[in-house]
């Protein structure tokens, strides 16, 4: 199989790099942190190692090196399609190499063969109330599907470390695979909108999910792949990517870890904040029964900071510049609905709210993250569902973390246990300094 191939092909290499640099280097001193730092969220603390992804704070995030827009142009393409195959992303996450369009299908060939969800998972949906949360019945999902994992087998049956990256990919690839029948069938189910759709063999595994969800529109498949590519990796540190790494530490299979980064997206500081953002664009226009103008969108903006709420889709903890995934989508909404209200709107938030947020003078970025836009472009595809939006970004995410899991593995990376101290020890330190 082709990422077996490949991987078993690299995976010495880096191994005898990430030792070398241990054992050779392993003193070197890389960090003072602060007190401010360990109290306040590990902020810019580097102790984290991921090869997959990295966010630069002043130009955004690259995958393997490369940014937002050389992937988009470089990863092969699907005829008609206008974005690439998510499978070469994952290819390029996982090698860290573009691949040729035969590398890509086959990666898409993998996930098509893989993609039966097993009945039972539609029957722990069915048990839960109405009025679960879609990220609920994700987490759930997921950890249903746990069941399959080929990890657990082999470990169980007494696996050497060496190959715990093996089954791990193996994991990797049915969950992948799985994920947007998944999310589909919550979707469906939950809003009764659609009747599940049958995959096309000919689509891609985004283009597919699009079918999934009833949605046969070329348009809104290109925006599947561009949004599952854009919300793949952000490096190591995010609460859901952190999550995963941490609980895979422990050697829990994948379904497991990545159940639980799905817990971590869920919160409204991090990948809710998408279904937050729309929220708030949907009030603004319910309030002016529309476009605002400049002035009173302003006014507005500054009460919601004075209710003690955040501006959702605006800050950042790293980036310190309008996110690249944001300028993706919104480049993508002026190709192909510029004039959409809810589009419009959302302009005139990205000409407001940097300036409301610099005013206030709390926030260190201003700028836009990737929720920012994220839940305009699925509404005027008629997605408008938004509490399913922070699912959308879960089946994207699954891409990075399991890169980052089967690397981990690969190189052997040991459980995480960071030290603790007591806040009299810092007091102590902070006296005597
Ligand atoms: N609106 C209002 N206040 C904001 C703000 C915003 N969009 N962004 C930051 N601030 C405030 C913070 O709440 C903080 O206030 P306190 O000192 O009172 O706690 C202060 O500015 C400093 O925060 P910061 O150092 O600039 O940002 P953090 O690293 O602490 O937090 C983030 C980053 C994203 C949680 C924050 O900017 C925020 O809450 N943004 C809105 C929610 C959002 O869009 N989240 C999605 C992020 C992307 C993702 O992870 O998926």
């Amino acid at each position: 199989m082709i990422l077996h191939d490949k991987l078993n092909e690299i995976v010495p290499v880096w191994r005898e790099r990430a030792r070398k640099l241990v054992k050779e280097r392993g003193n070197v001193k890389v960090n003072d942190f602060t007190i401010d730092q360990v109290y306040g969220g590990m902020r810019d603390v580097e102790v984290l190692v991921t090869d997959i992804s990295y966010v630069d704070p002043a130009t955004g995030i690259r995958l393997r090196g490369f940014t937002i827009p050389e992937v988009l142009e470089q990863l092969p393409k699907a005829k008609n399609a206008t974005m690439p195959y998510v499978g070469g992303l994952y290819y390029l996450l996982l090698t860290g190499e573009i691949p040729t369009t035969d590398q890509a299908r086959a990666v898409e060939a993998e996930w098509q063969a893989r993609a039966f969800v097993p009945a039972h998972i539609e029957n722990v949906l069915r048990v839960m109330p109405d009025e679960t949360h879609p990220m609920t019945l994700f987490a759930q999902a997921i950890l249903a599907l746990q069941t399959e994992s080929h990890f657990v087998k082999r470990y169980n049956a007494g696996m050497k470390k060496d190959e715990y990256w093996i089954p791990t990919l193996e994991d990797s690839l049915n969950l992948i695979a799985k994920l947007p029948a998944l999310a589909a069938l919550i979707y469906c189910k939950k809003y009764s909108k659609c009747e599940m759709g049958q995959a096309d063999p000919n689509l891609d595994w985004a283009g597919n999910f699009a079918r999934r969800l009833g949605i046969a529109n070329r348009e809104y498949e290109d925006l599947a792949r561009l949004y599952f590519i854009l919300h793949s990796d952000h490096e190591s540190g995010n609460v859901s990517a952190h999550t995963v790494h941490l609980v895979g530490s422990a050697l829990s299979d994948v379904y497991l870890a990545f159940a639980a980064g799905m817990n971590g997206l869920a919160g409204p500081l991090h990948g809710l904040a998408n279904q937050e953002c729309l929220g708030w664009l949907l009030s603004v226009r319910e309030k002016f029964n529309g476009v605002p103008t400049k002035d009173r969108l302003e006014q507005f903006a500054n009460e919601t900071l004075a209710s003690g709420k955040v501006i959702p889709g605006y800050g950042h903890a790293v980036l310190r510049t309008p996110d690249p995934r944001f300028v993706a989508q919104y480049e993508f909404a002026k190709k192909y609905f510029p004039d959409d209200e809810l589009f419009r709107l959302a302009e005139l938030v990205y000409q407001v709210v940097p300036g409301v947020l610099k005013a206030a003078g709390k926030a260190k970025n201003p700028w836009p993250n990737v929720d920012a836009i994220s839940g305009t472009l699925q509404y005027h595809y008629g997605v408008r569902e938004f509490d399913f939006y922070t699912v959308l970004f879960g089946v994207s995410r699954v891409l990075g973390v399991t890169a980052n899991l089967i690397w981990a593995r690969a190189l052997g990376q040991p459980i995480e246990r960071p030290k603790s101290m007591t806040t009299a020890m810092l007091e102590e330190i902070a006296n005597k300094a």
